[in-house]
């Protein structure tokens, strides 16, 4: 049991056993869904595993943990009042400020009453004579409902590598992924972080002054690029509460849900004078623009990748005072986007301070964790905290492990054998009435805008199902093998881009090389939901459990 998981004391309110939507996850898809789902007027109950709302935001609360979309596009739309009540302080807000919000949120919409926190979901059977889901949490309680939507997110599975000797350290050992509600007490101490993800970067600088040594276990370099985070000033205050509406049309309709504008000149339009200026723009541009912004043949042609990647390992000579270090630390072997680009602030900087290491294992591999530290090719370093940034089961990892069945028993995991399957990224064949918004197939960009367009889509699919006396939807295999064909052709369509990353599963061994979010993007997904709506629902099948000869609509 870690730290963050409640007292059983705070686990014994709120809970309907026999409802029409069951929720799982308190994050912000998860909380969104509960909202929409009771305003329509359903029934509803969410289970959450952990002690508190936030989901990713509640269970990643380390050091320097913060968005890397804006604030307020990455915050609810749906209420212009809570748009305007809330002042995030930064325009990429720290984890405390993010979980304060999600409470805020879960009070203001007295959605509280509805969740159960310490409920991990065991098991969730579909059964079909009555065409409703079993839904078992850890207590053994077992709780019935008609719709079953997993919002438990695609970052939900913290991975650690198997390195030999890792449970033997006596020291303090933490997860990104799975971070205590205490404080961490890193002053004075000899620390490792192993792992130079989006989450390692961002642990790296924000302990960097405080430790007695800092180790950075470095298995891939990693294209970082500045956040540009600046606290929100009044006057940009006012404004944003000005362009609200302009603000919702932009993040609505966006591509990948920000409002970063793309640039319409491909990178050999300009002269390198040119290019170099532009790059220097992009610099200092806020988080994502640098991927949204820049160019537009930057993931499409491998030139033209090179040349941003040729300015990018510039700086990160420039900024690293020693040379080897800033060698280490510029990627070698993949492109700018070929792996999801983190955005930091003073992470190379961090590497000027002369308690900072770097451990390149491409040269020399971890061996093995002893009781004391780490030990590779070169020797034993020994510390008193060793830290994990080690990712994720990106995508699958939670619904695979839910012990979710569906006609005939089948279980989920075995219908993913081969990578998940999905039309839309919301239901999948043989599992009727059970969604997953912000699962696999999902969003390929800014999170909340792409799920909670699937939120939308889910809830008003059970709308027009009450409203046409049925009780079950199903997708069709037709639909869902058409969409997921999709989905693994366009995932390989950048030429010059390999299965290397954690989006194709890569990062865990064993599991299979599929793409694991929405590769045709956004706008693929706005067409095909237009496509079900103007064909009222063709793609799935429609019925009513207790009266057969009720089918479609
Ligand atoms: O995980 P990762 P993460 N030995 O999988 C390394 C979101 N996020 O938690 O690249 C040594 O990206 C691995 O090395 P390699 C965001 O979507 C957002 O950092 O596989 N190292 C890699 O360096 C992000 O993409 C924010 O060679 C090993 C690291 O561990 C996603 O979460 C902040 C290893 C894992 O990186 C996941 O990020 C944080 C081994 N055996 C996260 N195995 C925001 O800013 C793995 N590694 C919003």
């Amino acid at each position: 049991m870690t730290s963050l998981e409640p007292a059983p004391d705070e686990t014994s309110t709120h809970l309907e056993t026999d409802v029409e939507v069951l929720v799982v996850g308190a994050g912000i898809t998860g909380l969104y869904q509960l909202y929409r789902a009771r305003v329509a007027g359903f029934s509803v109950q969410l289970l959450e595993a952990g002690g508190g709302v936030g989901g990713t935001w509640y269970w990643n609360r380390y050091p320097g943990a913060r968005f890397d979309s804006e604030s307020y596009t990455y915050a609810y739309l749906f209420s212009r009042e809570l748009f305007e009540e809330w002042e995030w302080r930064e325009h990429f807000a720290e984890q405390p400020e993010i979980e304060r919000y999600l409470n805020h949120v879960v009070d203001r919409f007295d959605l509280r009453r509805h969740i159960r926190f310490g409920a991990k979901v065991t098991s969730a059977v579909y059964d079909e004579t009555s065409g409703k889901w079993t839904v078992v949490i850890g207590d053994g309680t077992e709780l019935r409902t008609q719709f079953f939507i997993a919002a438990t997110g695609v970052l939900s599975v913290p991975y650690y590598p198997e390195v030999p000797g890792r449970q033997d350290f006596r020291g303090e050992a933490y997860h990104t992924g799975l971070w205590p509600a205490e404080p961490v007490d890193f002053a004075g101490k000899r620390v490792a972080v192993i792992g130079t993800g989006s989450s390692g970067v961002q642990v790296v600088p924000a302990i960097a002054d405080e430790v007695a040594s800092l180790t950075v276990y470095q298995r891939t370099a990693n294209w970082c690029t500045p956040l540009n985070n600046a606290p929100i000033t009044p006057e940009e205050q006012a404004q944003l509460r000005t362009d609200f509406e302009a603000m919702c049309e932009t993040l609505n309709t966006s591509p990948s849900g920000f409002l970063h504008q793309a640039h319409d000149r491909a990178t050999f339009d300009d002269s390198k004078e040119q290019r170099w200026e532009f790059f220097e723009k992009m610099w200092s541009s806020p988080g994502f623009s640098k991927l949204t912004s820049n160019y537009s043949d930057l993931l499409l042609d491998e030139a033209a990748n090179a040349e941003w990647c040729e300015f990018v390992a510039e700086k990160i000579r420039t900024i690293v005072k020693d040379p080897e270090t800033a060698e280490k630390l510029i990627p070698k072997h993949h492109r700018f986007g070929e792996k999801r680009p983190p955005f930091v602030t003073g992470y190379f900087e961090a590497f000027n301070n002369s308690n900072a290491d770097l451990i390149d294992l491409e040269q020399t591999p971890i061996l093995r964790v002893t009781e004391d530290g780490i030990e590779t090719a070169d020797g034993v370093r020994e510390f008193d905290i060793v830290v994990w940034a080690t990712g994720f089961d990106f995508g699958t990892g939670a619904l695979n492990r839910m012990g979710i069945r569906g006609r005939d028993g089948v279980a989920l995991e075995d219908h993913w054998a081969d990578g998940p399957k999905t039309f839309l990224g919301v239901q999948t064949t043989g599992f009727p009435n059970f969604f997953f918004p912000g699962g696999p197939h999902a969003a390929a960009g800014n999170n909340p805008r792409y799920n909670g367009d699937q939120v939308d889509f889910i809830t008003d699919a059970l709308i027009y199902l009450r409203a046409h006396g049925c009780d079950t939807i199903e997708v069709s295999a037709a639909a869902e093998e058409k969409w997921t064909d999709m989905i693994d052709r366009w995932a390989t369509r950048a030429p010059s881009f390999g299965e290397i990353s954690y989006y194709f599963g890569s990062n865990i061994p064993g599991k299979p090389r599929k793409y694991l979010l929405n590769s045709a993007g956004r706008p693929k997904l706005f067409a095909e939901i237009d496509k079900v709506l103007e064909s009222h629902y063709q793609a799935f099948r429609l019925s009513n459990s207790s009266n057969p000869a009720r089918t479609g609509a």
